[in-house]
């Protein structure tokens, strides 16, 4: 087993830095503290009870950075993952590598007050704000460590791009449906103030229901708010339709049409319907 500074043990190292807490400064801390008051108090509403109840859990507290020590202890006893610091994007097979092993790998860089609406690459408020939370879900959990295997096989089998769709509209950009109506559980989404309030309010988006092989098919933007969201019933839900094998899936939409990111496609099913 190797070890990384902070003392956790990780079997694999690959990227793996120390989130070095001790480093960080007031002003680190401040945007961090700015964010988290502000997304917080505008996702009660809007963000998923199970999000919510895993923020509350973990201690996300607005009085700073959260050390990773500590929120890996929770970690542990809720579901067995760990979350380690890597300096920015590291290559899809280190991702996944460490997704299969119940890994999250988080940037520790946090962004600065002229970023504070948007940013391009992930930094620590949108990793651990946004995806951290929901890794004390079960059936969440099982989903991104399942999600993690299938794509090491995604990369072994060249299919890569239709996997990231599912990443991008489940656990980036994916709604949940309840009794109030659609809920948010995607990180891009609970990590942003704009697109918070756009995904539920605006008229613009369609919110689909969950269509695993419709989304394996459709093309996503990366520098604007989504024009489709995909909606599902449960964190069960989506962890039944995509334990399957993906091979004969990826076969038989090899070579199909595309679809474009805001086109509505005739077997939708509208999720606001
Ligand atoms: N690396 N640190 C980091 N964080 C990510 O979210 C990330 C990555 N590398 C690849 C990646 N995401 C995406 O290509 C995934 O869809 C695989
Ligand atoms: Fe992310």
């Amino acid at each position: 087993m190797a070890t990384t500074e902070q003392g956790g043990d990780v079997r694999n190292n690959d990227n793996v830095i120390a989130q070095d807490w001790e480093a960080y400064s007031a002003q680190d801390h401040a945007i961090w503290r700015r964010l988290f008051e502000r997304q917080s108090r505008l996702l009660v509403g809007r963000a998923c009870d199970e999000y919510l109840a895993g923020l509350d859990q973990l201690g996300v507290c607005a009085d700073g950075i959260p050390d990773f020590r500590e929120l890996n202890e929770v970690l542990a006893q809720a579901t067995g993952w760990q979350i380690v610091a890597v300096p920015g994007l590291i290559s899809e097979a280190a991702f996944f590598g460490h997704m299969a092993e119940r890994r999250f790998v988080a940037t520790r860089w946090i962004r600065t007050p002229e970023q504070m609406d948007y940013l391009q690459e992930p930094d620590i408020f949108h990793d651990v704000f946004g995806h951290v939370p929901l890794l004390t879900n079960p059936a969440f959990a099982d989903y991104l460590q399942a999600y993690g295997r299938g794509g090491l096989k995604a990369l072994r089998l060249g299919a890569l791009d239709m996997l990231a769709r599912l990443y991008w509209y489940t656990v980036e950009f994916g709604l949940l449906r309840t009794a109030e109506g659609p809920r948010i559980y995607g990180s891009g989404i609970l990590s942003s103030k704009g697109e918070s309030i756009y995904c539920l309010d605006d008229a613009k988006p369609h919110r689909i229901a969950f269509d695993l092989k419709r989304i394996l098919r459709t093309r996503y933007r990366i520098d604007d708010f989504q024009e489709s969201y995909f909606v599902i019933d449960s964190f069960e839900q989506l962890m039944g339709e995509t334990a399957p094998d993906f091979a004969p899936t990826y076969q038989e939409l090899t070579g199909l049409a595309e679809f474009e990111p805001g086109d509505l496609q005739p077997s939708d099913i509208l999720a606001d319907a």
